[in-house]
C-alpha cells in the first residue's frame, strides 16, 4: 500500500502495529469478514454502520438515522445520538472513536448499557468498512464542538480535531466513506436494496425514523429522491404492511411482548385469507431465514396454545385430531423478534439460531399473552380456529391425491404428460423444455424446436393463480400436474434437484400485457413450490419480438420500441418499410419463432433471479402480484417490462 509508511499520525507502538496488521487482513480476505465483495458485502458496508445507529436507538437516545447516496459515489450516515465517545481510550492512548476505525472488533467494548445488537452473521464492526473504503471521514457533534478525523483505506490520515462549533442543540454521528472500488467487484449501490433493508430495521425498531435519499441526480432522475420509514407501532405495523394485499381474516394484530431469560421477545401476527404462510424471524435485528430456537418457540405455542383452547372450548371434538402446526399457520403473517446478548448462529450458512434458552423464552411470553387474547376475543380465536379445521381436510385430501400421483408415476414408470412434446436426448445437460402459453403457440413451437433438446408444453389460457388456491386445488390442477410431472423434480420437502429432466425452463408469453400476467404466474408457481429451480439459475424467460420490420426482402426483428426506432434510424423512413407488430407468438409460423426466439444461437433468454436481500420483501412482491386485489397488479405490469422487481431479470 502506497501511504503504509507515510503515516500522518506522530508515534506508533506496538498496539498500532497491530493495528494496521489487523486491517491489513481485512484488505487481503475481505470475505472473511463481509461475505463476498460482489454488490452483497458493498451492501453490507451501509448496513454495518448503520447498525451502530440502531444500536444507539435501542439504547433509547437516538431517535433519526438518515443515509445519503452521494453523487461521487460515497456514502453518508448521520445519526442523532449522543456521538462516539472522543475521549482519550486508556488501553490505547488514542481518542475513542480512532479505536473504533482502526482496531479490528473495536466496537461496543467501551461506553455501557442497551442492547448491542449488531454482530450476526458478518457484525464485524466500523474498522471493517472503513478498511475497505478508500476514504472514510467522521464527524462527532458532542458539547457543542464539532470534531473530525479521516481515514484512507483504513489509515489515519489526519488526526481528530475540533472543526468548529455544531450547529446549536445538534448532537449525533456523522460517517461518510467510499467503497474501494479495487477490493470491491461492484461499487454502485441499489437505491431499491437498501431502501428494503432500511424499512426492515425501521420495522423492528419501533419509533425509530430511517430516511434514505438518492443523491445521484442524472437525466432520468434530476432531483434527489427520498424515502422514509418510521413506524411507531414497530412489528404490528410490519405484518399489517405484509398483508396489505390480503383480505385478513379478523381485524387486529395479535401482539405478544416480554422479557424472560435475558431473552427479549417481540412477536407479532394475524391470518389473511389466502394459503400461504409468511413467518419472518429475527434475531438482534438480524434476519433468520433458517429460523432456528426462537422459530420453534413460537411454533410450538401457537400450535399447543390454539390446540388447548379448542378442546377446553369444546370447538374440536376430543377425539377429533389435534391440529397440526402447519394447518394453524395457512394464511399466518408473523414476525418474531427476539433480542439476545450471545447469540449462536448454527447451520452451513450461519443464519439459524441455536440458543436453546430463546426457545423457551418465546413459548412461554407467547403462550401466556395468546392464552389470555383468545379469551378475551373467542370471535377471533374461532375463525382461526375455523381456517385450521379447513385446511386439515383440505391437506388430507391433498396428501392423497399426491399419493396417488406418487404411486401413478411408479406404477405407470413416470408417464409423462400427455401434451409434453419431449425431446430426444436423454441427458439433462444438454436439454430445455418450453412452456408455452396456447395450444396454437405450441403448436408452432412444436414444428419449429430442434427435437433433439428442446421439449414442448403448451399450457393452455391463464394457469392457476397458486396464491389464491388451496394445495388440494392446486394438485389438482392439470396444468400445474403436467409441469410437475416433466420437471421431474417434485416438489416442496419432496423438492430433488438432482432428478431435473432439463437444463433449462423456459417460459415463453406473448410479449404484452396477459403474456405478462401469464408468466406472473408460472414464476409465482415456481417460486411457491421448487424455489430452488430459481436459486439455482434453471429458469429463464424468453423474450419474442415486437414487431417485424420488412425491406427490400430483408428482414429485421426489434424487441422493444428502442429498438425498432434504432431500425427505422438505421434503413431510413421513406415509406418503403413494412412494420408488423406481433399481437402474439401465434402470429409467427415456426421458422419466424425459431428465428427470433428459440434457436440457441439467436434468441435471447433472460435468466430469472431472486435478489434475496429480504424474504418478506420477495413474498410480498409476489403477494402484490397475485393477491386479491386485481389493481396493483395491473398497475404494476403495465408500468414495468421487467415483470417483477424482486426477480432482477
Ligand atoms: F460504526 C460507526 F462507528 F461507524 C458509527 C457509529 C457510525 C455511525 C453513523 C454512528 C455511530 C454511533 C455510535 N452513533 N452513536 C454511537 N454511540 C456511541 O458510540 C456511544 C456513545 C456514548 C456512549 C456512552 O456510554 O456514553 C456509548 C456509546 C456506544
Amino acid at each position: 500500500m502506497a501511504n503504509e509508511n507515510d503515516m500522518t499520525t506522530a508515534e506508533y507502538g506496538a498496539d498500532q502495529i497491530q493495528i494496521l496488521e489487523g486491517l491489513e487482513a481485512v484488505r487481503k480476505r475481505p470475505g472473511m469478514y463481509i461475505g463476498s465483495t460482489s454488490a452483497r458485502g458493498l451492501h453490507h458496508l451501509v448496513y454495518e454502520i448503520v447498525d451502530n445507529s440502531v444500536d444507539e436507538a435501542l439504547a433509547g437516545v437516538c431517535t433519526h438515522i438518515e443515509v445519503t447516496l452521494n453523487a461521487d459515489g460515497s456514502v453518508t450516515v448521520v445519526d442523532d445520538g449522543r456521538g462516539i465517545p472522543v475521549g482519550i481510550n486508556h488501553k490505547s492512548g488514542r481518542p475513542a472513536v480512532e479505536v473504533v476505525f482502526t482496531v479490528l472488533h473495536a466496537g461496543g467494548k467501551f461506553g455501557g448499557g442497551g442492547y448491542k445488537v449488531s454482530g450476526g452473521l458478518h457484525g464485524v464492526g466500523a474498522s471493517v468498512v472503513n478498511a475497505l473504503s478508500d476514504w472514510l471521514e467522521v464527524i462527532v457533534d458532542v458539547d457543542g464542538k464539532r470534531y473530525h478525523q479521516r481515514y484512507e483505506k483504513g489509515h489515519v490520515v489526519s488526526d481528530l480535531k475540533v472543526i468548529g462549533d455544531s450547529e446549536p442543540g445538534r448532537h449525533g454521528t456523522t460517517v461518510t466513506f467510499l467503497p474501494d472500488e479495487t477490493i470491491f467487484e461492484e461499487t454502485v449501490y441499489d437505491f431499491n436494496t437498501l431502501k428494503q433493508r432500511l424499512r426492515e430495521m425501521a420495522f423492528l425498531t419501533k419509533g425509530l425514523r430511517i430516511s434514505l435519499t438518492d443523491a445521484r441526480i442524472s437525466e432520468e432522475m434530476p432531483e434527489p429522491r427520498t424515502e422514509s420509514f418510521h413506524y411507531e407501532g414497530g412489528i404490528k405495523e410490519y405484518v399489517q404492511y405484509l398483508n396489505k394485499h390480503q383480505e385478513a381474516l379478523y381485524d387486529k394484530i395479535i401482539y405478544c411482548e416480554g422479557v424472560k431469560n435475558d431473552v427479549q421477545v417481540e412477536v407479532a401476527f394475524q391470518h389473511n385469507n389466502g394459503y400461504n404462510e409468511g413467518c419472518y424471524s429475527f434475531v438482534n435485528n438480524i434476519t433468520t431465514p433458517e429460523g432456528g430456537t426462537h422459530l420453534t418457540g413460537f411454533r410450538n405455542a401457537l400450535t399447543k396454545t390454539f390446540n388447548d383452547y379448542a378442546k377446553n372450548m369444546k370447538l374440536v371434538k376430543d377425539s377429533d385430531p389435534s391440529l397440526s402446526g402447519e394447518d394453524l399457520r395457512e394464511g399466518l403473517t408473523a414476525i418474531i423478534s427476539i433480542k439476545i446478548g450471545e447469540p449462536q448462529f448454527e447451520g452451513q450458512t450461519k443464519q439459524k439460531l441455536g440458543n436453546s434458552e430463546a426457545r423457551g423464552a418465546v413459548e412461554s411470553v407467547m403462550t401466556e399473552q395468546l392464552t389470555i387474547f383468545l379469551e378475551q376475543n373467542p370471535a377471533i380465536a374461532k375463525m382461526i380456529i375455523d381456517k385450521a379445521v379447513m385446511a386439515q381436510r383440505a391437506r388430507d385430501a391433498a396428501r392423497k391425491a399426491r399419493d396417488l400421483t406418487r404411486r401413478k408415476s411408479v406404477l405407470e414408470g413416470g408417464g409423462l404428460p400427455g401434451k409434453l412434446a419431449d425431446c430426444s436426448d436423454k441427458d439433462p445437460k444438454n436439454c430445455e423444455i418450453y412452456i408455452v402459453e396456447g395450444d396454437s403457440a405450441g403448436g408452432s413451437a412444436k414444428s419449429a424446436r430442434d427435437r433433439a433438446t428442446q421439449a414442448i408444453l403448451p399450457l393452455r389460457g391463464k394457469i392457476l393463480n397458486v396464491e389464491k388456491a388451496r394445495l388440494d386445488r392446486i394438485l389438482g390442477n392439470e396444468e400445474i400436474k403436467s409441469m410437475i410431472t416433466a420437471f421431474g423434480t417434485g416438489i416442496h420437502e419432496d423438492f430433488d434437484i438432482s432428478k431435473l429432466r432439463y437444463d433449462k425452463i423456459i417460459i415463453m408469453t406473448d410479449a404484452d400485457v396477459d403474456g405478462a400476467h401469464i408468466a406472473t404466474l408460472m414464476l409465482t408457481f415456481l417460486y411457491r413450490f421448487m424455489p430452488e429451480l430459481i436459486r439455482q439459475g434453471h429458469v429463464y424467460l424468453a423474450q419474442p419480438p415486437l414487431y417485424k420490420v420488412e425491406r427490400n426482402k430483408q428482414v429485421w426483428y426489434a424487441y422493444n420500441d428502442d429498438e425498432l426506432n434504432q431500425i427505422m434510424v438505421q434503413i431510413g423512413r421513406d415509406g418503403n418499410n413494412k412494420v408488423q407488430r406481433y399481437k402474439g407468438l401465434g402470429e409467427m409460423d415456426a421458422e419466424q419463432l425459431w428465428e427470433t426466439t428459440m434457436d440457441p444461437e439467436k434468441r435471447v433468454l433472460l435468466r430469472v433471479h431472486i435478489d434475496e436481500e429480504s424474504a418478506s420483501e420477495i413474498d410480498l412482491t409476489f403477494n402484490t402480484l397475485m393477491g386479491d386485489q386485481v389493481e396493483p397488479r395491473r398497475e404494476f405490469i403495465e408500468k414495468n417490462a421487467k415483470y417483477v422487481r424482486n426477480l432482477d431479470i
